[in-house]
């Protein structure tokens, strides 16, 4: 049986009850990992208010807020793990952000200033969590980041975010050949398309959906709930085996020729 209890985990990117860090984090819960949250804050308050009230069944010990683009942010995100729980387990990595003219038209007209938002936010904050993390990750530990098909296929529109999820699978790769001498293994989970705030935002969405329900070996596109069983999977010692790897988790689709 898939048991965590007594891991300590920190799940960044919940932003609303279809969000796939909201799985993951239901799916930890579940198997008796210690949940510590991160938000996006927002001027008003009003992101933490949502996603307190959400996440509150889930009694995580851990409650703050983290924008990646803020260096001080991230520092006491930390902090507060070593002061409370002293020690970290599991860090799941389940954000991303482009702007919105940079997912749509042609990608040689991605400026400059798109690239970098990009590639800041949805590629180095990995790197950048990772290496908070590294000194927390005492026992061991295992960091899973979430990935999309088109990072290594050209897929329409996802443009610059392609960019960005290439750089995401080269990082896991590079961050699970430092880390694991110390038993840390780190792992991307490459999702299917899924009906989130993020993708609901991107113009054909349903089409997508439509045609991987057409095409995959599964006929269907897969939920939160299957990507947080591996996730769940992928942080527990059942998967102590397994360290630089992008598991799909996509009713089959990236096999598919035609
Ligand atoms: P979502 O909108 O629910 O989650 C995206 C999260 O990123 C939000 O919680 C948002 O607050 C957070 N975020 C954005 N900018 C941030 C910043 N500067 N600092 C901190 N957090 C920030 O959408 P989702 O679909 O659940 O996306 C989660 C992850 O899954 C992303 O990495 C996405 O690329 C990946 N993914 C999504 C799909 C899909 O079809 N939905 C498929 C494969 C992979
Ligand atoms: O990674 C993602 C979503 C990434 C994303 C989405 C948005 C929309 C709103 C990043 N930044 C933003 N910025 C916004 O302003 N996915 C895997 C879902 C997704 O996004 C696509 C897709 C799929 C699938 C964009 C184009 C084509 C396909």
């Amino acid at each position: 049986m898939l048991n965590l209890t007594g891991k300590n985990a920190l799940v960044t990117g919940i932003a609303n009850n279809r969000s796939i860090a909201w799985g993951i984090a239901q799916q930890l819960h579940q198997a008796g990992a210690n949940l510590g949250i991160t938000y996006l804050p927002d001027d008003r308050g009003k992101m933490e208010k949502k996603v307190a009230e959400l996440v509150e069944p889930l009694n995580p010990s851990l409650f703050v807020p983290c924008n990646v683009q803020n260096d001080e942010q991230i520092q006491s995100t930390f902090a507060a793990i070593q002061e409370k729980w002293g020690r970290l387990d599991i860090l799941i990595h389940c954000l991303a952000f482009a702007n919105k003219d940079d997912l749509t038209g042609g990608f040689s007209q991605t400026s400059r200033a798109g690239f970098k938002t990009a590639l800041e936010i949805s590629t180095y904050s990995l790197v950048q969590l990772s290496g908070a993390a590294k000194p927390l990750m005492t026992e061991g530990g295992s960091i899973i980041t979430l990935t999309y098909l088109g990072g290594v296929r050209a897929v329409p529109n996802y443009n610059v975010m392609g960019v960005a999820k290439a750089g995401l699978e080269a990082s896991v790769r590079y961050l699970a050949a430092e880390l694991g001498p110390q038993n840390i293994r780190v792992n991307a989970i490459s999702a299917g398309p899924i009906r989130t705030l993020a993708s609901s935002a991107v113009g054909g969405i349903l089409d997508m959906i439509h045609h991987v329900e057409e095409v995959a070996p599964l006929r269907r596109t897969v939920t939160q709930q299957e990507v947080g069983n591996t996730a769940a999977f992928l942080s527990s010692d059942l998967a102590s085996g397994i360290t630089g790897q992008v598991l799909y988790v996509d009713a089959g689709y990236e096999i598919m020729g035609m």
